[in-house]
């Protein structure tokens, strides 16, 4: 059952020792060569829409417009909406507005899980995980960037610093993630693809003052980017 896998799998994801790491040395960074062999897959969280306060209706067209776009053109791999809880509203919208298109659901689907996570917690590889950062690339901040750094561990900082100073709405950076990092060694992340939306959030840097003309704009253009980050990884 899931709960017995979730059980199963505990241990090993919060083993964070350094038996583990010399384990995983000898054997070239990966203790589980299962998480090599998997499908390619790239798990993003809805953008904008919780600290930065975007639509929802609006958001949940766009990602399935992108999706749809972008999802046969990636060949065999898998692009995986995820969140938090069950209750997700941006998860029941974009689930049925995919099902009305008829968009191939062993390609795309939605997942509640969190999204460092996905494979120690909810068996799902993931080998490309989204972020949806702050125009600092900064760790911190809450959400989805404060895990992402957390999970991930300074080297990802690094990493990512080596690559940008800062992100425009719209774009989207990709970054190898060490090996040394959990990410990497637990969870089977690769990369990391940094993703800066369009913000509505009156406390945060760039509001656009509800213009969603422009808001929807900078949104579809985020997903392409990321996107067209993860085409950018298969090749
Ligand atoms: N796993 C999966 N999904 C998550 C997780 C997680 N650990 N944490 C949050 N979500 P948000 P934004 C979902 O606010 O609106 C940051 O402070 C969440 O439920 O993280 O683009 C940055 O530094 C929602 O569906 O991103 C920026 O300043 C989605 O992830 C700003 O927030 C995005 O929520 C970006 O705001």
């Amino acid at each position: 059952t899931p709960s017995n896998k979730l059980a199963e799998q505990a241990p090993a994801s919060s083993n964070n020792t350094g038996k583990e790491v010399e384990d995983d040395q000898e054997m070239g960074s990966f203790c589980d060569t299962n998480l090599l062999d998997s499908v390619p897959t790239l798990a993003f969280p809805s953008i904008s829409t919780a600290d930065f306060l975007f639509n929802l209706e609006k958001a949940s067209d766009i990602i399935v417009e992108k999706v749809a776009e972008y999802v046969e053109k990636l060949g065999n791999a898998r692009l995986v909406l995820v969140d938090l809880s069950n209750g997700s509203k941006i998860l029941s919208l974009v689930r049925s507005k995919a099902a009305q298109k008829n968009i191939n659901s062993s390609k795309f689907f939605t997942f509640v899980g969190d999204i460092t996570c996905l494979y120690s917690q909810g068996d799902l590889r993931c080998n490309v995980i989204a972020n949806a950062a702050n125009w600092r690339l900064k760790p911190g901040g809450g959400g989805v960037n404060a895990a992402i750094f957390r999970a991930a561990g300074p080297t990802l900082e690094i990493a990512t610093k080596e690559r940008a100073e800062s992100l425009a709405p719209g774009k989207a950076l990709v970054v190898p993630l060490p090996s040394s990092s959990r990410l990497f060694r637990s969870e089977g992340v690769t990369h990391v693809i940094h993703v800066l939306g369009p913000n509505m959030n009156p406390q945060r840097p760039n509001c656009l003052n509800k213009d969603y003309t422009n808001g929807c704009i900078v949104l579809r253009e985020a997903y392409s980017s990321l996107f067209e980050g993860f085409a950018s990884i298969l090749r």
